[in-house]
């Protein structure tokens, strides 16, 4: 697990816990939905989304790590960029594969918060099983199927993990279901943050809607680069990319708006499969995210997205208030649910 987070170089408690996961579980167990087990796959899709550089990365960096000596020499038991190679940094150079693991751990991590410690890469690896078992699950002719997965993915891009994230499991779902015979897919990023990763991965493409309601990182908020109303695509996949950033302390009914407005989007994009990024960190209770949506915005938002009638993968992404999270999922499942 993260264990940790470096904010502004403070040492801060980790937000996306273990806990997180068996929270949801026990809301899930008590609601009876129905508890299907994940098989394993291959890196087939996985390599579709992400380069392989960030793959090997990932499962690699973690022992390198222990074996330069790290945890005992200067104690440090997580994995923490050091030096980020940034695009002002080589201004043209080529980007070279550093011989350093601690210069190796900031060629695809773009933040301080999102650690590698044990165990780290085999979580990542095996919430990719959880999706594609859900996507499976869907492909085969169920209406719904959620992921409950952790660590989550949407602000995962194509070759740098960052936002808790590691591997997109979002993305991959979206590739499964196109690879899968889905000629149109959208994805419905109802987190509180923007899924810089999950638009980055299908920015260019006009098979993969990438939808947001998210708080406005203008006003100050991860992901701050990207998540702003003008982001719409490039290229072939111009009009494929809709951002709705929410001011702070956004409550329900705006936020459903935004969600309408989404909603119509999917109609319009000819989705014939959807995939949710279903954070719930926009409750008001969450302490990451300043929206103030309620349980009953979250069962009216899963209502909103099953009305448009499409096979979907729910996919976990945020929510961090442990006391809530279980039920906010459990009522948004709920509201999908309802077709
Ligand atoms: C998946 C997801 O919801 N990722 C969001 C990550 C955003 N985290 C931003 C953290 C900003 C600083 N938080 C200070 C709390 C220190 N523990
Ligand atoms: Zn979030």
């Amino acid at each position: 697990m993260p264990g940790a987070e470096i904010w502004v170089g403070v040492t801060t408690p980790g937000t996306e816990l273990p806990e997180r996961a068996t929270r949801i579980e026990q809301a899930l167990r008590r609601d009876g939905l129905r508890v299907v087990e994940a098989t394993s796959y291959d890196d087939d899709v996985l390599l579709r989304v992400h380069d392989p550089r960030l793959v090997e990365h990932l499962r690699t960096v973690w022992s390198r790590w222990v074996e330069a000596g790290f945890p005992v020499e200067p104690g440090q038991d997580r994995v923490v960029p050091y030096i980020m190679p940034t695009a002002g940094m080589l201004d043209g150079l080529p980007e070279r594969e550093p011989t350093a693991v601690h210069a190796a751990a900031g060629r695809y991590c773009y933040d301080t918060m999102t650690l590698v410690g044990p165990g780290t890469w085999q979580a990542a690896r095996a919430a990719v099983d959880v999706t594609l078992s859900a996507v499976d699950l869907v492909t085969g002719g169920e209406p719904l199927a959620y992921a409950l997965v952790r660590p989550p993915g949407h602000h995962v891009t194509r070759a740098a993990y960052g936002g808790s994230c590691y591997l997109n499991n979002a993305g991959i779902a979206a590739q499964a279901l196109r690879d899968a015979g889905h000629e149109r897919v959208a994805v419905v990023d109802v987190d509180a943050h923007h899924g810089n990763g999950t638009q980055a991965l299908f920015y260019d493409r006009a098979d993969v809607l990438y939808a947001s309601l998210h708080v406005d990182p203008g006003a100050g908020w991860f992901p701050h680069y990207a998540g702003f109303a003008d982001e719409t695509g490039r290229g072939a996949g111009l009009g494929a990319n809709l951002n709705v950033p929410l001011a702070e302390g956004t409550p329900d009914a705006p936020w459903l708006a935004a969600l309408d407005r989404i909603v119509e989007a999917v109609a319009a994009h000819g989705a014939t499969a959807l995939v949710v990024s279903l954070g719930v960190d926009a409750a008001a209770a969450d302490p990451e995210s300043p929206l103030q949506v309620t349980h009953d915005g979250y069962e009216a938002a899963g209502r909103r997205l099953a009305a448009l009638g499409l096979p979907t993968v729910a996919v976990q992404e945020g929510g961090y208030h442990l006391d809530t999270l279980g039920d906010l999922v459990a009522r948004t499942l709920h509201g999908l649910a309802d077709r």
